[in-house]
């Protein structure tokens, strides 16, 4: 698989609902999109990095540079045999992992379209559907809180995430679990809290929620341990793996019981795997997260899920829950169960709409060999 050529695209999509998490508000949408061009193929990746350096020290800016300047330049005119063998080529660069996964995410794609395979398939997915859940954006009031929720319970999402920070947590998870006693939930906190908020956290074993995602540092596993001796309730990680290693460290401190697994997080699809290996060795479920991806992103994140331990709803939802019209043909629907089917067709199994890129698209960059 001779790559031609790269073309960098910043497109811009304004979200349907505002989301606000405890590091901030998004409004706006700024994704960088790759498309590959190889031997007549065309193949896509989305770069996952936010609009500010707040979930990780990323941002598309940044992502923008390092793979016009480095990345890039690293793959054009070389001939790669499958997404596999892109870390290797990358490997001098450091860190940029939302950078480095798109590029080579789109890799992958495109080795699912030569070898006439499904995405999922060539990935090692073995299931046909995905469980579905949401992260709902914290509203900062409680009855508009609880219509969102009521909102997402009647689509059938079988579990939903509350986003919360100090000042607005027990209240609501308490508003919420009173209503609804019976749903999956779970928190995530986006290391709004510190290890003297023990007590507090502690005070949520009452909700009975599935999981507390990330509670503490972004880059900590230690004081996560700390914390998971102190209350029953598990805690998810999320920001603080960034690959397989921080996987197993985690898992053997007892840092937490379960792991979201976000691919641009991780540096790419072969992370992504070996992130949800050392966890299935663990005895340790995971689940896919989102980034408030375009269709781009979306249906990639639809064939990792398929994988084995990916045996939690994850926060892979509908289109439309972000876009009033997504990229991709057709967009990404929900059964009433709650379910995502995963596509069996060769290649991504969803068509990149190229009328709707060009439309969004703020800046654009061709990088040859
Ligand atoms: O922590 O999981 C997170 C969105 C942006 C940054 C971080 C996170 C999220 C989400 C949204 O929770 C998941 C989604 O619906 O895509
Ligand atoms: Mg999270």
């Amino acid at each position: 698989m001779k790559i031609d050529a790269i073309v960098l695209r910043e497109i811009k999509m304004p979200l349907v609902h505002p989301f606000r998490t405890s590091f901030g508000l998004t409004t706006d949408r700024r994704i960088l999109l790759i498309e590959l061009q190889s031997e007549g193929f065309t193949a896509w990746g989305e770069c996952v990095a936010g609009e500010h350096p707040f979930f990780s020290d990323e941002m598309i800016d940044t992502a923008w540079f390092i793979t016009e300047h480095e990345l890039a330049p690293r793959l054009v005119g070389k001939d790669i045999a499958a997404g596999r063998d892109v870390p290797s080529l990358l490997l001098q660069v450091r860190g940029h992992r939302m950078a480095k996964a798109a590029l080579e995410n789109a890799v992958w794609d495109l080795e699912a379209q030569v070898k006439q395979i499904s995405l999922a398939k060539l990935l090692g997915g073995t299931r046909e559907k995905i469980a579905c859940g949401v992260s709902i954006g914290m509203e900062m009031d409680i009855p508009k809180q609880l219509d969102r929720v009521a909102k997402e319970v009647a689509a059938g999402y079988q579990r939903i995430k509350l986003k919360c920070q100090p000042g607005y947590d027990s209240e609501m998870f308490a508003a919420v679990r009173e209503r609804w006693p019976d749903i999956l939930l779970s928190c995530d906190a986006n290391s709004a809290y510190k290890l003297s908020d023990a007590d507090h956290i502690a005070s949520w074993d009452q909700y009975k929620l599935l999981m507390i995602e990330q509670p503490l540092w972004y880059d900590d596993f230690y004081f996560h341990a700390q914390l998971q001796k102190r209350i029953h309730t598990a805690i998810c990680l999320d920001e603080c793996i960034r690959n397989s290693r921080d996987a197993q460290a985690a898992l053997e401190l007892g840092s937490g019981r379960i792991i979201n697994i976000k691919v641009g997080r991780v540096g790419g699809f072969t992370e992504a795997i070996a992130v949800h290996d050392v966890a299935q060795k663990h005895g340790v479920p995971v689940w896919c997260g989102g980034m408030l991806e375009s269709g781009v992103g979306r249906v990639q994140n639809i064939a990792l899920s398929s994988l084995p331990n990916f045996s939690l709803p994850g926060d892979v939802s509908a289109s439309a829950r972000y876009w009033t019209e997504d990229i991709i043909e057709p967009e990404v629907t929900v059964s009433r169960e709650g379910e995502i089917v995963v596509p069996l067709a060769a290649g991504r199994g969803y068509e990149v709409r190229r009328d709707r890129v060009e439309a969004l698209t703020v800046r654009q960059q061709r990088i040859t060999a």
